[in-house]
C-alpha cells in the first residue's frame, strides 16, 4: 500500500530549484518512525528569489498574464488544478496519510475537498468579473464614483501540518482567484503534498511565479516571508504563539495579516439528546484527524443528569475506535504527527493527572503498537476550570469533561476560554440551540453536529483564535484591495 515519496526541490518561478544552501530536512513516517524521504529547506535567500519571481508574475505583460487578467482566465487554471488533483487523488491521499499519519479515508476526503475548493474559487473568480466596478451612490450629481476590487499583490501563506494540502488550498485557491501571486510555506512536519500541489500547478501550466512553494523551517523560511518588505499580505494558520510573532513582524511594515490560530472548543450536550447520536458526534468532533483539529470540540460540557450514561456510551465508542497504521483498512485513529507532538500530548495528560483529574479512558499509547506516535483516544473527568487540560490546547485525541446543571452554567463554561474558534450545541430543543448560538463567543457554532466544513461558509475565530475569515466570499476578500475611484463630471468649475 505504501508508495515512494517523490524527491522534490523548491518550486520557484515555475521550476524546481535546489535551495541556495542545499540543505534538506528528513521526513519521518509518524506511524513507523522510519525516515521515508526528505524535503528542501529554504532560507531567506530563497524567499528573496521567490518574492522577485512573484512580483515579475504580477507585472508580466502589463499584468495581463495574471493580476489584471479576467477572473474567467484565472478560473481556467483553477479548474485545471482541481481536475489534476482529482486524477491524482489516490496517490495524493496516500502521500498525505504517510506524511501526516491521518487515516487514509480521511486523507481521501481532504483531497476531494482540495479539488472542491479550487472548483469553488474558480466560480468565484468568474463572478469577480461582474463585480469589478461597483457603482457608489453619491449625494452630488457632479461626481461619479465606483469601487474596484484589485488583487492585494504578493501574498505569503504559512500553513500547518494537520491538513497539509487542504489548509494550503484554503489560502492558495482564493489568492489565485483574486489575481495575487502566492508564496506558500507549508509546515516542515508535513510538506509532501504541498510540493505535489506545486507539481500539479506546473503540469497545468500555471504562469511562472504565480505560485511558489518553499518548504523549510518556520524561523528560517517562514519568518523572512512574514517580514519581507515586498510581500503585501500574510495569511497564517498555526499556533497562537507563532501567530503572535507573525503579527509582530507584519506590524513593523503595517502589513495586513489574517490569523487562524489555536482553539479549545466546547461541545455542550443537553439532557434531551439521543445518547448514541450525541456520543458519535462528540467522538468525531474530538478524535477526527487524530485529534489534531484547530476546531476540535475537546471540552465536553454535559448535563449532569445524563453524564454517567453518556460517558458510558463514549467509552464504548473509544473501545471500538480502530487505532492502527493509517494505511490499514478501517483505521479511525492514526499516530500524532511527530515525536514532539507525541511528547506534548502525553505531558498534557500527565499534568492533568498531577492536578487531580481522572483518566476515564486511554491516557497512554496502545499496547499493541510498539512503534509510532500513537496515543489512545483519551477521556478525562474530574476536571476543574483552573486545570491546564481545561485551559490549553492539546492538539491530540484528548477530551476533557465537565458537567452543568443550568443553561446559564453551560454558557459560562463554554465561554470560559481564551479561544473562540469552534463550538457545538446538541439538543432536540432548537430554540434553546438558537439561544446558545447567540451566547457562545466563537467564529463557528455547530448545532446537533461537530466539525462539518464547507468551501462556501466562512471559517475563522475570535479572541486568541485569531481574526479574519477564510473560505466563501470572505476568503476572497482577504486577497483583494478595495479602491475608490471618484470622477468630477460637471462642466461647471468646482
Ligand atoms: O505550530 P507552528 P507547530 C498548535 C498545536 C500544536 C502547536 C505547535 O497546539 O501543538 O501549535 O505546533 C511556521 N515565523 N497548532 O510548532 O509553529 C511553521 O513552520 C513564521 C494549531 O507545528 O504555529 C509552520 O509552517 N512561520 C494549529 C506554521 O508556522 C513560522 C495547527 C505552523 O507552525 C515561525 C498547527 C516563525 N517564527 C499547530 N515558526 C491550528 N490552529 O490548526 C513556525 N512557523
Amino acid at each position: 500500500m505504501s508508495i515512494p515519496i517523490p524527491r522534490r526541490q523548491l518550486f520557484i518561478d515555475g521550476e524546481w530549484r535546489e535551495p541556495v544552501n542545499r540543505k534538506r530536512l528528513s521526513v519521518t513516517n509518524p506511524a513507523t518512525e522510519e525516515i521515508i524521504g526528505d524535503i528542501p529547506a529554504a532560507t531567506s535567500e530563497d524567499v528573496n528569489i521567490a518574492v522577485e519571481a512573484a512580483r515579475r508574475a504580477l507585472n508580466r505583460n502589463g499584468g495581463k498574464d495574471w493580476a489584471s487578467a479576467t477572473g474567467a482566465h484565472r478560473a481556467k487554471y483553477l479548474r485545471a488544478i482541481a481536475a489534476k488533483v482529482t486524477e491524482r487523488k489516490s496517490e495524493l491521499a496516500k502521500l498525505e496519510s504517510l506524511d501526516s499519519g491521518k487515516p487514509l479515508d480521511e486523507a481521501a476526503w481532504d483531497i476531494d475537498d482540495v479539488a472542491g475548493c479550487f472548483e469553488y474559487y474558480a466560480d468565484i473568480a468568474e463572478a469577480l468579473d461582474n463585480k469589478q466596478k461597483i457603482p457608489v451612490a453619491l449625494p452630488m450629481e457632479t461626481f461619479k464614483c465606483h469601487v474596484r476590487r484589485e488583487p492585494i499583490g504578493v501574498v505569503g501563506l504559512i500553513t500547518p501540518w494537520n491538513y497539509p494540502m487542504l489548509m494550503a488550498t484554503w489560502k492558495v485557491a482564493p489568492a489565485l482567484a483574486a489575481g495575487c501571486a502566492a508564496i506558500l510555506k507549508p509546515s516542515e512536519l508535513a510538506s509532501i503534498t504541498c510540493l505535489e500541489l506545486a507539481d500539479v500547478c506546473r503540469e497545468v501550466g500555471l504562469p511562472s511565479g504565480v505560485l511558489s512553494v518553499l518548504t523549510g523551517l518556520g524561523p528560517e523560511a517562514g519568518a523572512p516571508l512574514a517580514s519581507h518588505p515586498h510581500v503585501d499580505k500574510i495569511a497564517f494558520t498555526g499556533s497562537t504563539a507563532t501567530g503572535s510573532k507573525i503579527m509582530t513582524a507584519a506590524a513593523q511594515l503595517v502589513k495586513p495579516v489574517t490569523l487562524e490560530l489555536g482553539g479549545k472548543s466546547p461541545i455542550v450536550v443537553f439532557e434531551d439528546v439521543d445518547l448514541d447520536k450525541a456520543a458519535e458526534w462528540t467522538a468525531f468532533g474530538c478524535f477526527w484527524t487524530n485529534g489534531q483539529i484547530c476546531s476540535a470540540t475537546s471540552r465536553l460540557i454535559v448535563h449532569e443528569s445524563i453524564a454517567a450514561a453518556f460517558l458510558e456510551k463514549l467509552v464504548k465508542w473509544c473501545e471500538n475506535i480502530k487505532v492502527s497504521n493509517p494505511l490499514e483498512e478501517g483505521c479511525r485513529l492514526g499516530p500524532v504527527v511527530s515525536a514532539g507532538q507525541y511528547e506534548k500530548v502525553l505531558k498534557c495528560i500527565s499534568i492533568a493527572k498531577e492536578e487531580g483529574a481522572t483518566i476515564l479512558y486511554g491516557g497512554s499509547r496502545p499496547q499493541h503498537l510498539k512503534k509510532g506516535y500513537f496515543i489512545l483516544p483519551t477521556i478525562i473527568t474530574d476536571v476543574k476550570t483552573s486545570m491546564q487540560i481545561w485551559r490549553e490546547e492539546v492538539f491530540g485525541p484528548v477530551l476533557c469533561v465537565k458537567t452543568f446543571a443550568t443553561q446559564e452554567e453551560a454558557i459560562e463554561l463554554a465561554n470560559d476560554t481564551q479561544y473562540g474558534l469552534g463550538s457545538a450545541v446538541l439538543s432536540k430543543d432548537l430554540e434553546r440551540c438558537e439561544r446558545l448560538t447567540k451566547a457562545i463567543q466563537s467564529g463557528i457554532v455547530w448545532v446537533n453536529c461537530s466539525q462539518p466544513c464547507f468551501s462556501q461558509a466562512p471559517w475563522g475565530g475570535r479572541k486568541r483564535s485569531g481574526f479574519g475569515r477564510e473560505l466563501g466570499e470572505w476568503g476572497l476578500d482577504n486577497y483583494l484591495n478595495v479602491k475608490q475611484v471618484t470622477q468630477y463630471i460637471s462642466d461647471e468649475p468646482w
